[in-house]
């Protein structure tokens, strides 16, 4: 079947189903599904049951989609998202971002767990993700173009909007939750990076690393859909500190910023 066809029938079902267009997409990085419990009058479909959907695999990504009121605003609330690292294409790990744009969605967050690389960081910051390096060697938007949805040379000069990162480095203050700024580096794991790979993302200027997000933005930016950026800076990046990296210990300090990440996010969408 054609990309267009299965993007098509994906979003006509879950139109079928929910009440609304949402005015903002938010995608629940490792750890941070707990946004999920602030959202009210909840409508919950599980991936599985999509047309054409991928399912979640990873510890600590829910596998659903939460549409409902966020500080009366309408949102979708991705709990779960799908990584190259479990054998997605790039083309299913973004199929959302395209199911997101049919139903009308103009805003993104993208939230994600991330390894510090910069040595100014610590755990539990959270950092305003003001641009993107794309190191994972692929890239969802090669193959035929789907005119549809934008041109086959987008602009990646705004890739996360300069309006948005402003409207949240104001909310960060007025909410009181210190944030950091910087660029986030993508590498397709699974495995975490040697401390040699860290040397090296940071000469080449990441100051977090992770596993994800860069597909996503690279496809709403295709399509038009602005993006805000936010990682939790979960844990320092291999070689910073003399210990070794695990799963576990991201999902533990999502965990630890839940309020103050919940404080921040719903501070912008309230602001959106
Ligand atoms: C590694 O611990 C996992 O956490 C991050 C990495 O990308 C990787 O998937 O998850 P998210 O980017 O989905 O938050």
């Amino acid at each position: 079947m054609q990309e267009l066809q299965k993007i098509k029938e994906a979003a006509e079902f879950i139109k079928a189903r929910i009440p609304f267009i949402p005015d903002v997409a938010i995608i629940l990085g490792s750890g941070l599904g707990i946004l999920a419990d602030e959202v009210e009058e909840k409508i919950e479909i599980p991936y599985s049951e999509i047309p054409h959907f991928p399912v979640s695999t990873v510890q600590g990504h829910a596998g659903k989609f939460i549409f409902g009121k966020l500080e009366d605003k309408n949102v979708l609330l991705m709990n779960g998202r799908f990584h190259f690292y479990e054998g997605y294409s790039m083309k299913e790990v973004t199929l959302p971002i395209r199911v997101f744009k049919m139903l009308g969605v103009k805003k993104l967050i993208v939230t994600n767990a991330a390894g510090g690389v910069n040595t100014n960081f610590k755990p539990g910051d959270l950092m305003i993700i003001k641009d993107h390096i794309n190191f994972s060697m692929a890239n969802p938007l090669i193959g035929r173009n789907i005119d549809e949805f934008g041109p086959r040379f987008p602009d990646m000069s705004n890739a996360y909007d300069k309006e948005l990162v402003e409207l949240a480095k104001k909310v960060a203050q007025k909410v009181e939750v210190p944030v950091v700024e910087g660029v986030y580096f993508m590498l397709t794991g699974p495995n975490y990076e040697t401390p040699a790979e860290i040397r090296a993302i940071r000469k080449l200027g990441g100051d977090a690393v992770g596993m994800s997000t860069v597909p996503e933005v690279i496809v709403a930016n295709h399509c038009g859909i602005k993006v805000l950026g936010i990682s939790c800076i979960t844990n320092m990046a291999a070689g910073i500190l003399d210990q070794p990296l695990n799963h576990e210990e991201v999902i533990e300090t999502s965990m630890k910023v839940r309020e103050k990440f919940i404080r921040l996010v719903k501070g912008i969408v309230k602001e959106m």
